[in-house]
């Protein structure tokens, strides 16, 4: 079945691990393991738990919760994940667009987009494989900023987030697009975002799983009619809000 966003794919490379239609259906199902990185890594903060008296490290000044986890932000915890590799990113000729059901249309260099207002938050961040990074510090601008500007018509459902890649893409309903904490990262850990990690600009949807954190994200479609990601097609709910939260 083609359809306007068909990528001309098969199923899904192989080369993504955890990722899949199998995967998919037994996150679904509710029969989903975690993977052996993520056991080990829970094992590895356990053990750096009990090492500390079981008390809490305490990041950031903080101290969400009472448990005995250690929940310092450590950037190897990141799986990186990629259906392909990015784009060659050139800072001159990056554009960020915004189209669809919107009064005003936008196309912002990478200098128009670093002057909007910033935000900057910590937030947690989990992969549906069962895989987590702690205390992740971003900074870019919210979606709703650039969608004020934008004006989005009043029949707006959903907002489309495409890769540069040429292949990924997920969409939020506006209302959770619209949320002040969903943000257009452009720093992680007050550094640049790493070229895998989707430098210039990656999607940020705190309490929603990875697949709808878009890297290298270039176009923005504000549409009134459901649209289905990469991974979504694959199976994974359109609905990504991290299980238990
Ligand atoms: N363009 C693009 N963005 C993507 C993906 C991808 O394959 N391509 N994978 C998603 C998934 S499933 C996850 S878990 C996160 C992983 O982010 P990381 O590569 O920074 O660890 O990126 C998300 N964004
Ligand atoms: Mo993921």
């Amino acid at each position: 079945m083609k359809s306007e966003d068909d990528t001309g794919r098969d199923g899904p490379p192989a080369q993504v691990p955890g990722h899949g239609p199998e995967q998919a259906k037994e996150y679904v199902e509710g029969r989903h393991k975690l993977n052996r990185r993520a056991f080990i890594g829970l094992a590895v903060a356990g053990a750096a738990a009990l090492a500390l008296g079981g008390r809490q490290l305490l990041v950031g000044g903080s101290s969400k919760g009472t448990g005995t986890t250690a929940r310092a932000f450590n950037i190897k915890d990141f799986g990186i994940r990629s259906v392909k590799d990015g784009p060659q990113y050139q800072p001159d000729q990056w554009r960020l667009t915004v189209t669809g059901l919107v009064k005003q249309e936008l196309s912002l260099s990478l200098a128009k987009f670093l002057a909007l207002p910033q935000i900057n938050q910590v937030k947690e961040f989990d992969c549906v494989e069962g895989w987590k990074v702690h205390q992740v510090p971003w900074e870019g601008v919210s979606v709703r900023e650039i969608m004020s500007r934008a004006d989005i018509k009043p029949e707006a459902k959903y907002i489309i987030f495409w890769s540069d890649d040429g292949i990924y893409s997920s969409a939020l309903p506006v209302e959770v697009a619209l949320r002040p904490d969903v943000i257009l990262a452009h720093r992680m850990d007050g550094k640049e975002l790493p070229a895998e990690q989707g430098r210039p600009v990656r999607l940020v949807v705190p309490g929603n799983y990875g697949y709808k954190y878009v890297k290298w994200v270039g176009r923005v479609v504000v549409t009134d009619k459901p649209h289905v990601g990469y991974w979504e097609k694959y199976g994974y709910p359109d609905d990504a809000t991290v299980k238990g939260s």
